[in-house]
Formats: C-alpha cells, structure tokens, sequence
C-alpha cells in the first residue's frame, strides 16, 4: 500500500460517514489518494463486536465490484473468500434441477464477506481514522459542521474540507439534502419481505452443489440459496409480507414448504426450518432514488445513502463499489477540485444509478409476476443462444450488467435495442415461412 507524504502539503481532510461496504472502501480510494480521511461508524467495531446484529447478508460480487476492489488492491483478498458461481441452478417443483451457465468467464462469486476487509485495509493506511461509536446527529450544509453522539450521551463537532455520505437506504447525510429546494427523492417499498435461512452442511459437505446460485422460482414466491466459505448456503425466501403473515404455526411453516419447495426440507431440516422461520420477521426492501447526489463542494452521496436498489438483480453492492470508481476516475480529470468534480459526478452517475434501480425493480415485477422454473429457464437459454450465435450482436442484459462496465443507463439502451432487432429477426423468419407456404401450395 501506497504510503501517503501529503501531510506537509497540507492535503484537504475528508470525512466519510458510514463504516459499511462503501464507506471502508471510499475510505481506501481517498487514503490512496493521499487525503486525512476520518471514517465516522454509528456502531461499534464489528470485528470487536460480541453479537453482531442484523444477519448474515448474502452478497454476489461480480466485474463492477471487483474492479473497484483491484483500485485497492483488495480484489485478491476477498475474492479467496468467496465461492465462484458460474451457473444458475434452476430448482422445479418436482425436484428437478437445472443448471444454466452464466457464460461468460463464469465469475460471479462470494457471498457472506462483510465490510471486515475494506475496514481493515482502510485502517493500515496511515492517513485513516476511525471513529466508530459516532452517529451523525446533524450538519449544517452551510458551514459543514457535523454533530456525532456517543454512546456515553457526549457530543462532537466536527468539521472536514469534504463529506463523503455512505450511511446506507436511512442516510442521516441525506436528511440534509431533503430540505433543500430542487432536491429529488423518492422511495419505494415493495410489497414483498425476505427472510434468511440456513442450511447446515451435511456430513461435512455442502447439502447442494456448491458452485451454483440456485433458484426455486414460484410466480409470487421465490427463494434462492448462496453457498458460503463454511459449507453452509443461506437461503433468501422472497414473498409477500402478507403470506409472510399467514404462517403463524411451526406446522404451516412446513405445509408450506411441503407445497413449494419440498426438496429442500430434508436438506434444511423440519426442525431448524421451523426454528429460523420465527427467529426474525420478514424484512423489507425499498429503493430509493435521489437527484443531484452533491451540495456545492462540501458534500456528495454513494453507496446506498444515494441508490438503494431492490435485491433483483444482484446489483446492490457492485453499484455502490462502481460508484467510488467513477468518483475517482472524475477525480483524476478535474485534478480533485471538488467545486468542478462533485457537479460532473452528479451528472455522470446519476443516470446509471438511476438504471440499475429501474432495472433492478423491472427484474422484480417480472419475476414475480411469471417465473415460474420453466418460463425462467426458457428466457435464459434464448438469451444464450442468441448471444452464442451472434455474441457480438445480441449480448444479454444480465451479461452486460453483471460482467461488464458497460454503463447501466447503456446497457438498458442497448437491450432496448436488441429487442427490436431480435423481433425484426424473428418477424422475418416468420415473414419468409409464410411466403414459402404461400408458394408450396399454389
Ligand atoms: C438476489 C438476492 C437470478 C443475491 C436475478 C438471476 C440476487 C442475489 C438474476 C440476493 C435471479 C435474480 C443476477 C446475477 C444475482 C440470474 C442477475 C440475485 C444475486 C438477472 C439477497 N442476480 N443475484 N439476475 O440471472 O443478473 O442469475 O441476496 F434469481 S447474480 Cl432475482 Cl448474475
């Protein structure tokens, strides 16, 4: 790691607020830079933390997040403890399973990794602090004065050349932009909840084919299972808070099971079915949307604080890591003047932010109004005969998000695009049939 020789010069003082995914890894991209970066983390240390709250998140790491983590050299690190997944594993209601490749490079991997790497790396430059225990209380979008709280009821004031607000979907940065005029927010919560459960390993092993992200889809019900390091898979069962609350009862918790995913009763086992089902209520998703993501050159928003997207098109987190690259890739063409390059990353990623959030509620409104396994196997292997016989012409949108850096809002375009071509194509194979019926039998 680059050691920084900034400090005579006086380098500007940044603060990052929100020790998550891409508040540690801004933290490394501005410490990299040289800049005294101060991390602000309301929560206490996780890796010192004795219970960890929340849950085991499920994450899928693909080109966009790994680029970013290369700038800092962390790519390596993290991806050894992540498991590669190069296929879809489509699960019937029968039982039936069936694989279908990613294509290309097969590298969509890792799950279950926490901020614990990024937090760690930021620390080793010498240029970082980190202030856990500090939740932002208020600040002042004139002066750039932050108020923090502590847990012991103190306060602390703080002042930096920059605040860099990566404090997630409830971002106390934002709250600040919200009272300004010409500000544009909304937030969506969908109608559906999602639930964690586990699947334990069996004699040592994994319960299912490890190198897969398998997917039971069921119209409104869907779950999908991500392996981790330890052999166990954490499934992710999406439904409607509604029927979330119909189950009341360790019985119809499994009824309902039996009924949509029976195969996988004997691998998570009734009783720790029944168990994890009640452990924590369903959680929600929402998506949020914002526009400008800066306010003059005191302060800008990544990371969730200025996109949250719904979980449907495993997106969330490669979204947030791009962002910091294309932060720095600004940073590097206006020579870090911040009055210049907060307005120009406003108007770069505004649009692709904004896509990946549409793209990625598209994906749950279809999901959940037909998929079932084999609607959702036919859709794919169209897609990749397509992109197998013209690959230059016709790449799938999941290919150009997930492991390319195309631009979001570009990548929407293009299968725009493509679907014309692919009904002018199809249109004119029928046109041609037609015509040589028309001709046999006069
Ligand atoms: C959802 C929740 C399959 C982690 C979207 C595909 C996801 C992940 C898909 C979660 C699906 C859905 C894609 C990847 C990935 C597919 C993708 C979804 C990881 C369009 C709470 N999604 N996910 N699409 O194509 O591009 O395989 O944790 F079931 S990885 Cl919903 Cl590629």
């Amino acid at each position: 790691m680059e050691k920084s020789t900034s400090r005579q010069s006086r380098k500007k003082v940044v603060a990052v607020v929100g020790g998550g995914l891409v508040g540690a890894l801004n933290a490394c991209f501005f410490a990299k830079r040289g800049f005294d970066v101060e991390l602000f983390e309301s929560r206490e240390d996780i890796r010192r933390a004795k219970i960890v709250k929340g849950r085991s998140i499920n994450l899928a790491l693909s080109h966009r997040g790994r680029q970013a983590l290369k700038h800092v050299g962390l790519e390596e690190k993290i991806v050894a403890k992540g498991i590669p997944m190069h296929a879809r594993m489509i699960h019937s209601l029968n039982g039936k399973q069936s694989p279908i490749p990613y294509g290309r490079k097969g590298q969509v991997s890792l799950t279950n990794f926490c901020n614990i790497f990024p937090l760690t790396a930021a620390e080793t430059y010498p240029n970082t602090k980190m202030n856990f225990d500090h939740k932002l209380q208020d600040w002042n979008a004139e002066t750039g004065l932050m108020t923090f709280a502590r847990l012991d009821g103190s306060k602390e004031q703080v002042k930096t050349d920059l605040i860099v607000g990566c404090d997630g979907a409830f971002s106390a940065v934002r709250k600040q932009f919200l009272r300004r005029s010409r500000f544009d927010y909304s937030q969506t919560y969908i109608p559906h909840g999602y639930m964690e459960l586990t699947m334990l390993p069996i004699n040592g092993e994994f319960a299912m084919k490890p190198n897969y992200l398998h997917i039971w889809p069921r119209n409104t019900f869907m779950m999908i299972a991500l392996p981790n390091l330890d052999k166990t898979f954490t499934c992710t069962l999406f439904m409607p808070f509604e029927d979330f609350e119909k189950i009341t009862t360790g019985d119809e918790v499994i009824e309902f099971f039996q009924k949509y995913f029976p195969d996988t009763i004997p691998l998570i086992g009734a009783d720790t079915l029944q168990r994890d089902y009640f452990r924590l209520p369903a959680q929600a998703m929402v998506s949020v949307k914002c526009n400008p993501y800066h306010i003059g050159d005191a302060c800008v928003l990544m990371g969730d604080a200025a996109h949250a997207v719904v979980p449907f098109y495993g997106q969330g987190m490669n979204a947030g890591f791009e962002d910091c690259i294309v932060f720095d890739e600004i940073m590097d063409q206006f020579n870090e003047d911040f009055s210049a390059v907060l307005p120009e990353y406003t108007r770069v990623r505004v649009p692709d932010d904004h896509a990946i959030a549409d793209l990625a509620m598209y994906n749950y409104i279809e999901m959940r109004a037909h998929v079932n396994s084999k609607w959702f196997l036919f859709r794919k292997y169209v897609d990749n005969i397509l992109y197998f016989f013209m690959p230059k012409t016709i790449i799938p949108l999941y290919t150009m998000v997930t492991f390319t850096r195309t631009r979001y809002h570009e990548a929407v375009k293009r299968w725009h695009w493509q679907n014309k071509i692919r009904l002018l194509v199809l249109g004119s194979v029928l046109n041609c049939l037609i015509c040589l019926c028309w001709r046999l039998l006069l």
